[in-house]
């Protein structure tokens, strides 16, 4: 190992990160997990020494192996390494990351590709589910160039499209772990929805807020996020998660109308930063939470008159298509675009002897 690990460095959708075969890595949890905070560098908030680039969005690592379920072409395990602190979490998927796991898996010749359009299925043991990934391989090669455009990316890319069906209560159980559309945390009311990404929506206008302000104006709050985190804490155990102290779940969405024409307009906390935009399963489960007619979404929302729910996010704007049948939300869909960065030998800090 101290030969350096072999490493796709990738951007998945708005997100950007390490992809590694899971035979590269230690089988035992803790001594992987070791060995991913000493490869992106952390703890430290500029990782500094490390791969990952001081920011939760780009201190991700997906590992791919064989398929361990007949319907899926490949396994993926999405681990967030905190940046600021010596932890790495399974407790969250990543429909970004998710993105460039159909082209890292070709690239890896773990999946054999069409000439055209092929399509993975891909087994998400983060929740388990297993979602369809679309990949652009002309002659049988996967193919990056493409005029697909995705808000928060410079440019057009070639589209990859994501399909998920089977998602309500991925982490939690149920889509409503609480069995009700609203509950009242510290006097604001939460819808606590996990469609894919167990989030928390908030009214913006809860915390005096317009829902417009910016990332940046919102991480300068201290005593914002101390509220924000206060209400996390109590959702945690709420939705099924036990204690969240140490976990990047639930995010903490902040609602508000949409002013560019979208369905809703969001700022979403991941936790303890404000996301550049959104992420995909977090915008799948605001979506959703946009059809409980008493819940905060509903609230605000303009609803569309078509399955097309436009997510507003500090970035631009993020487009989830909801499969509904008979009121229920059965699948959803998204448009992604991914990116090979890197390609070779990464090296963790070494191990002081
Ligand atoms: O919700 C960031 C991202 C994500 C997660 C985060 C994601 C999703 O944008 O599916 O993609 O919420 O920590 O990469």
């Amino acid at each position: 190992m101290s030969d350096g690990v072999p490493c796709l460095w990738m951007r998945g959708g708005t997100s950007k990160g390490a992809y590694l075969l899971a035979r590269d890595l230690p089988a035992a949890p803790d001594q992987r997990d070791a060995l991913l905070l000493r490869l992106m560098g952390s703890p430290d908030p500029r990782q500094i020494d490390g791969i990952g680039g001081g920011d939760p969005l780009t201190s991700k690592v997906a590992i791919l192996s064989p398929p361990s379920r007949p319907d899926a072409d490949v396994d993926y395990l999405f681990l967030q390494v905190f940046v600021d602190q010596p932890l790495v979490s399974d407790a969250q998927p990543c429909g970004n990351i998710l993105a460039a796991v159909g082209p890292a898996a070709i690239e890896r010749g773990l999946v054999q590709a069409q000439d055209g359009i092929t399509e993975v299925r891909i087994h998400m043991l983060n929740t388990g589910e297993v979602a369809v990934a679309r990949v652009a391989t002309p002659g049988g090669r996967v193919s990056y160039a493409g005029s697909a455009r995705i808000d928060g990316v410079p440019g057009s890319h070639a589209p990859v499209a994501l399909m998920f069906t089977g998602i309500a209560g991925s982490m939690c159980g149920s889509m409503l772990p609480t069995g009700r559309a609203v509950d009242l945390i510290d006097q604001v009311p939460c819808t606590l929805i996990d469609n894919g990404m167990p989030i928390a929506v908030m009214p913006a206008a809860a915390f005096g807020l317009s829902g417009q302000e910016s990332p940046e104006v919102l991480e300068a709050d201290s005593t914002l996020k101390a509220r924000i985190e206060a209400i996390r804490l109590q959702a945690g155990p709420l939705m099924n998660l036990g204690d969240v102290s140490a976990k990047s779940v639930p995010k903490m969405t902040l609602v508000s109308p949409p002013a560019h024409g979208g369905v809703i307009n969001t700022r979403s906390l991941i936790p303890h930063r404000v996301h550049a935009g959104i992420g995909v399963l977090a915008a799948v489960s605001v979506a959703t939470a946009c059809l409980l007619p008493t819940g905060p979404a509903a609230q605000v929302a303009e609803q569309p008159k078509d399955a097309r729910y436009r997510i507003e996010h500090p970035g631009g704007m993020a487009e989830v298509l909801l499969d509904i049948r008979d009121g229920a939300v059965i699948g959803a869909g998204t448009l992604r675009t991914a990116r090979k960065l890197f390609d070779g030998m990464a090296f963790p800090i070494p191990v002081a002897s």
